[in-house]
């Protein structure tokens, strides 16, 4: 065993994924959820050879500058802006994610949280709680209507083409779309989806849904000028990353009427969140559960071992890891 590469695996995954590294490697695997100090992960890294991260952690230079023997980076999501990629790079560390086993479920929870907000049902299981339904009215809670409406889609990857899918074939929604670039006409198609520039989109939206990567290129890229091309009517839902959103301004236009509601599943200061959405009722707001279904989170861990065993040269894939990250970090994926 005094050989074997070692492994660390920063969160507790599935205990019965996680053993299959075990085979191949000495694996330090994490039994508690646990917040890693930078300086923590930074330890965890000297003298492994590699690890299994969450978004949780930021590997970036500081965190791989003593770890010597670091070859593998392997990325739990789909997302990978924990991830300096540039500086694994230069280091020659291989690093993976875990797309398309979340695509269906993550376009799931966009209209699920698309369809509370529009329908307004956590402000309305709030309401009922406080015991404020005293008598059923005719306009108790009125919201707009999902089906037949406009769907904008902000960031069309794999997830965004699920969501439009789900639009257009299940809602009779018409589905608008930008992009870094416009897609092969056979996925548009596919997608009953249009191409329309960044205004066009926020102007025509009933529904407008973030699936972008987030970057230093999209940071706050639905800000107050953003927010101001909305419809008064339209709702927002972000899937993707807090940091697209200014939350403040988003707070102002919800408080405001500007805009009509919102749902967020991601959060800029994540754990936290901003305080001025905690105080309004017209936001549905979820703990960054996307891609939380118990079949998903199966396929992300055992996706997230196998680019590790191949990463790190060891079992039928040897070299070759399954979804290596190769692009950009602002890559369209
Ligand atoms: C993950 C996500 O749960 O895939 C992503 O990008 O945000 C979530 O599916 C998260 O990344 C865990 O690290």
């Amino acid at each position: 065993a005094e050989n074997r590469p070692r492994v660390w695996v920063s969160q507790p995954l599935f205990d019965d994924i996680v053993e299959r590294l075990g085979e191949y490697f000495e694996v330090d695997a994490t039994r508690e959820v646990t917040a890693w100090s930078p300086a923590q992960v930074a330890e965890k890294l000297r003298g492994a050879d590699g690890a299994l991260v969450t978004l949780n952690e930021r590997i970036g230079a500081e965190a791989i500058a003593g770890a010597a023997t670091l070859r593998a980076i392997a990325n739990v999501g789909v997302g990978y802006n924990n991830l300096d990629v540039a500086a694994l790079k230069a280091r020659g560390i291989v690093a993976t994610n875990t797309p398309d086993v979340l695509t269906e479920t993550t376009a799931d929870m966009a209209f699920a949280l698309l369809m509370a907000a529009a329908r307004r049902i956590t402000e309305g299981e709030r309401w009922l709680r406080e015991g404020r339904w005293t008598q059923w009215s005719f306009d108790t809670l009125l919201g707009g209507d999902v089906h037949g409406s406009t769907l904008g889609i902000l960031g069309m990857g794999r997830i965004g083409q699920g969501i439009a899918r789900r639009g257009a074939h299940g809602f009779g929604m018409r589905v608008l779309y930008h992009n870094r670039s416009r897609l092969p006409d056979g996925i548009e198609s596919n997608c009953r989806a249009a191409y329309v520039d960044f205004d066009t989109l926020l102007a025509e939206s009933d529904h407008l849904v973030l699936v972008l990567p987030y970057s230093p290129a999209t940071h706050h890229v639905i800000d107050s000028a953003a927010l101001a091309k909305m419809k008064p009517t339209a709702t927002l839902t972000n899937i993707a990353r807090g940091g697209l959103v200014d939350e403040d301004a988003l707070a102002d236009a919800l408080a405001g009427g500007w805009l009509s509601s919102a749902a967020l599943d991601v959060f800029e200061g994540e754990p936290a969140v901003n305080p001025k959405l905690l105080a309004l009722r017209n936001v549905v707001l979820t703990p960054h559960a996307g891609s939380a279904s118990l079949a998903t989170r199966r396929a992300m861990a055992t996706l997230a071992v196998d680019n590790m065993i191949a990463a790190l040269g060891r079992g039928p894939q040897a070299g070759n890891p399954p979804t290596p990250i190769t692009g950009k970090a602002t890559a369209k994926r």
